[in-house]
């Protein structure tokens, strides 16, 4: 049987990426075409992203990734792009770190309370969900002037192929979405007057999203037809449709800027316990649930980089491993993180805040940084376990994160359980693998997983003893 090949377009906070998967019957290759920094530009209106260089990016990935037979687009969750009448981009979007929506939530709450929203959609709070960013922009000349509201991926995939929709996975994270019925909550809209006119109609993963277009076709060099598949458009779903698990009892890390650590489940868990804990219930792949908390991720350690004048980090992290353990740790789920800059000096405010000693070298910050995400994991995977009344045995560990091997074993020492870390490139081989799935190459989610499980190198650390310490370093956090 012939190979296939599926171009991938992932795009992270930090990076985006063309890898393609080669795909045959027992076989699984990725390779990476192009990759280009994603960096949030300010402008004067506030943080945006680049979407035009990202647009750009990807359309260099697509001619050197050469001959394919499909394309999938993610990307990070929650921010999207309005269209005028005439199907033309109003302004730049606007980034989930950008202040805009700083005090909105309230607001909301004053018409549906945070409790009911919970309720109704399972989501967590996050200030840049969007339905905030709607609720902030409810005043703005741009959305007064929006015949339709395009989430990332599916903005892109509209330029790529003149074809508008609105993948389900993402759509989960926008707090419009209620997880029971995985259709838009009509209800929850009308009350908060958001018209869900605006979206496109709903996509499966899996679902066409049209062909490249012919100037696309002349640009990125390739010949035509070029079908556009739905994907998990969702980053983390797709990064989580590659967790090379075996059965149910799992946890997962998706490590990159962010860390989302839970659980796959068959259904959302919407109890007041769980909203107070503030997990989220994202939508999956072949009606599962992503039960899992944001942690703040290797963000912190972006930006400490940037502000140190970006060290390398082959020479950053042998330095951290040096630092005595634990010496100091922070909340790595505390919202406070979310802004960009003065990263080391909140970090020192924050140990100074909880008592403990200040870090000052860049790798007593580091060190500081991977402790207190290895303790965020611990805290996040003991919860959604009881939260959920679903025990795991092993902890997977997906994402760039997976390059760092002492966040790895911090994790695996932090949560008592075997780490298996790997793929990297998880959420571009999600990708892959709906659309091989599409043209009928592999078969459902569990088929996938053997496949990853066979042909991708994984590393495995075991737990190493002293549950005792981490016990303690996180009463420092939670006492007080
Ligand atoms: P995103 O998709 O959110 O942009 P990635 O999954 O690409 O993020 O992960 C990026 C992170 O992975 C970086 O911030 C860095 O901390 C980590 N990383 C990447 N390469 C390496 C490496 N060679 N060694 C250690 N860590 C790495
Ligand atoms: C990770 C991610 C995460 C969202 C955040 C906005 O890239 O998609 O799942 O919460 O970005």
């Amino acid at each position: 049987a012939r190979v296939k090949a599926y171009a991938a377009v992932d795009l992270g906070a930090s990076s985006g990426r063309v890898m393609v998967g080669r795909v045959g019957p027992d076989s699984l290759e990725l390779t990476e075409a192009h990759r280009f920094p994603n960096r949030p530009v300010r402008t004067p209106e506030g943080l945006r992203w680049d979407v035009l260089g990202l647009y750009a990016g990807m359309l260099d990935g697509l001619r050197a990734a050469g001959r394919v037979d499909s394309v999938g687009i993610d990307s990070w969750a929650v921010d999207y792009g309005l269209l005028d009448a005439d199907g033309a981009l109003l302004g730049n979007p606007v980034h989930y770190r950008d202040s805009r929506t700083e005090g909105v939530a309230e607001k909301v709450w004053a018409t549906v309370p945070a409790e009911e929203l919970y309720a109704a959609t399972g989501l967590q709070y996050a200030p840049f969900n969007t339905l905030y960013q709607l609720t902030a922009a409810s005043h703005s000349a741009q959305l007064a002037h929006a015949e339709r509201l395009l989430l990332i991926p599916d903005l892109l995939t509209y330029w790529l192929t003149g074809e508008q929709g609105t993948e389900l996975t993402n759509a989960s994270t926008t707090q419009l979405v209620d997880p029971r019925t995985r259709d838009w909550s009509y209800d929850l809209a009308s009350r908060l007057g958001i018209d869900l006119h605006l979206f496109a109609p709903l996509r499966q993963p899996g679902d066409p999203a049209g062909l490249l277009r012919a100037e696309v076709l002349e640009e990125t060099g390739l010949t035509g037809p070029v079908p556009v598949t739905a994907v998990g458009s969702h980053d983390t779903a797709s990064a989580v449709a590659a967790v090379p698990a075996d059965g149910e009892r799992f946890a997962y890390i998706c490590t990159g800027t962010w860390s989302l650590a839970g659980l796959e489940l068959d259904a959302p868990v919407l109890t007041e316990e769980s909203r107070a804990a503030n997990f989220t219930n994202e939508l999956g792949l072949d009606g599962t649930v992503r039960y899992l908390r944001n942690i703040m991720g290797l963000w912190l350690l972006q930006e400490c980089v940037r502000a140190w004048g970006e060290p390398e980090l082959g020479a950053l992290l042998p330095a951290a491993g040096q630092v005595p353990a634990l010496r100091s740790v922070v909340d790595a789920g505390d919202a406070a993180f979310l802004a960009p800059g003065r990263m080391p000096e909140r970090i020192a405010e924050a140990c100074r805040a909880s008592g403990q000693p200040v870090p000052v070298s860049p790798a007593e910050v580091t060190r500081c940084i991977l402790d207190s995400l290895a303790l965020a994991h611990r805290r996040a995977i003991d919860e959604a376990q009881r939260l959920a009344d679903h025990p795991v045995d092993v902890v997977h560990v997906v994402g760039g994160g997976t390059r760092n091997a002492l966040l790895c074993q911090l994790t695996a020492d932090a949560c008592g359980l075997p780490v298996v870390a790997g793929p990297a490139e998880a959420a571009a081989l999600g990708n892959v693998l709906v659309q091989a799935r599409t043209h009928g190459l592999v078969g459902d989610l569990g088929d996938g997983r053997r496949l990853l499980t066979r042909t991708q190198p994984l590393t495995r650390y075991e737990p190493r003893g002293d549950a005792a310490r981490w016990r303690e370093a996180e009463a420092r956090l939670t006492d007080g």
